[in-house]
């Protein structure tokens, strides 16, 4: 069986997954895309020399009866009625983070997928899938480093661009952590708090770069990280679990090794793109493969992309407050309960 998605935003990571289907994974193809931007859906079209219709919205993509599935790469803000609109159609869905730039709008598509009666959306959390992170989890659950006391992150991103603002620190970049943490300790977060270091002469008038967040969990693990989006040297992804009984830190991203002119060196990475590439083909396969063989995906859920929202709508109060501000979930559905572990 073909999974014949649609794409709704064909800008970076849109394209990105476009060509990942076309030429690296098996069982999917595109067959659709939209864009705001008419011009950029044409352009994909050509770039990747697909046999796709182009759609002038994204209501009429999800009309085609030849979509299986929709994949949702706009920009955040656009994600909630893509997803509403294809859920509302049967189709499945995968969404790019955040789910919806809301807690409400993720709590509409939690409703509206349970409406439905069985899962249909996956979200974009890709670390997940990363084998760094998965040998994480490994040390953690198999209690070889004890139990989990604090963790210390780090989210650095040489630059971005001007439209970037300061709530994007969290609604964008800290997302990943907040997703990938609470799974990888099975913890939930109790309250948040962000604090402005000083500022970079290098950001935007308008940024407030770089932040640090701290998240406390119910069990009491205080995590801190460290979000810095105009670092300039790299984009380097850090973290360190410290345990009862021993310390776990996520591998680094694995260049060649060089000594030259009195110097022994490894490359950073520049690139988002390239640092979760293999996380990004793994759970796009797993979407298409999940699908086949049981007819939802596995991945992260609806209620992941809920998680995410509410805690990152309590770190953006924080930053206007300075306070340390409460996570307030809802009691988890039992539609969701009894999904299986996303990555193991
Ligand atoms: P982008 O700006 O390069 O591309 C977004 C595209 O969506 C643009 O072509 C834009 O014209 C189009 N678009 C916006 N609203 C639309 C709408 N309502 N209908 C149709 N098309 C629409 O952005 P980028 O970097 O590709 O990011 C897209 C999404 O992917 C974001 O949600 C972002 O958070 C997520 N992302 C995830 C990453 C990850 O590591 N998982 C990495 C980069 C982005
Ligand atoms: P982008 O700006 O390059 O692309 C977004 C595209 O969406 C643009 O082409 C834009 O024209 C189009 N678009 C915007 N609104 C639209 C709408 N209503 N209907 C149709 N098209 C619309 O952005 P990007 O970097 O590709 O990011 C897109 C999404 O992917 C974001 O949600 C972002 O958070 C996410 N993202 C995730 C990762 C990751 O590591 N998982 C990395 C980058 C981006
Ligand atoms: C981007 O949208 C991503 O998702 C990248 O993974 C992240 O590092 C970057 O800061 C975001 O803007």
């Amino acid at each position: 069986m073909t999974l014949k998605f649609g794409v709704i935003g064909t800008g970076a990571i849109g394209r990105e997954h476009i060509k990942r289907i076309t030429n690296n994974l098996s069982g999917g193809k595109i067959v659709a895309v939209t864009d705001v931007n008419q011009e950029s859906a044409k352009s994909a079209v050509e770039e990747y020399g697909l046999d796709a219709v182009i759609y002038p919205d994204d209501k009429t993509l999800v009309a085609d009866a030849n979509v299986d599935a929709v994949l949702v790469t706009s920009w955040g803000p656009a994600h909630e009625q893509s997803v509403l609109a294809a859920i509302e159609a049967g189709k499945y869905v995968f969404c790019e983070k955040p789910l919806s730039t809301t807690a409400e709008g993720c709590m509409r598509i939690v409703e509206a997928e349970m409406k439905h009666g069985k899962r249909l959306v996956q979200v974009g959390f890709m670390r997940r899938y990363d084998s760094g992170y998965v040998q994480l989890k490994e040390a953690i659950d198999s209690n070889y480093i004890g139990e989990p006391l604090m963790i210390r992150c780090v989210h650095r991103n040489p630059e971005v661009g001007d439209n970037y603002t300061t709530d994007m620190a969290i609604n964008d970049t800290l997302i990943h952590e907040i997703d990938v943490l609470h799974w990888l300790i099975n913890d939930d977060y109790k309250s948040v708090q962000v604090a402005f270091p000083k500022k970079t002469q290098r950001a935007a008038a308008h940024l407030q770069d770089p932040q640090l967040i701290t998240l406390e969990t119910n069990s009491g693990i205080i995590i801190t990280a460290e979000v810095f989006v105009n670092c300039k040297y790299g984009y380097d992804i850090q973290c360190e679990v410290i345990g009862e009984d021993g310390v776990a830190y996520l591998p680094e991203f694995s260049g060649i090794a060089t000594r030259k002119a009195a110097q022994f060196g490894t490359s950073i990475l520049m690139d988002w793109k390239q640092r979760f590439i293999d996380a990004y083909d793994k759970e796009l396969q797993d979407f298409m493969d999940s699908i086949k063989n049981t007819g939802e995906p596995n991945g992260p859920t609806s209620w992941d992309g809920y998680i995410a929202a509410v805690t990152a709508d309590a770190c953006v109060k924080s930053q206007q407050t300075g306070e340390k501000e409460p996570v307030a979930l809802a009691e988890k559905p039992a539609f969701y309960k009894n999904e299986k572990e996303a990555v193991k």
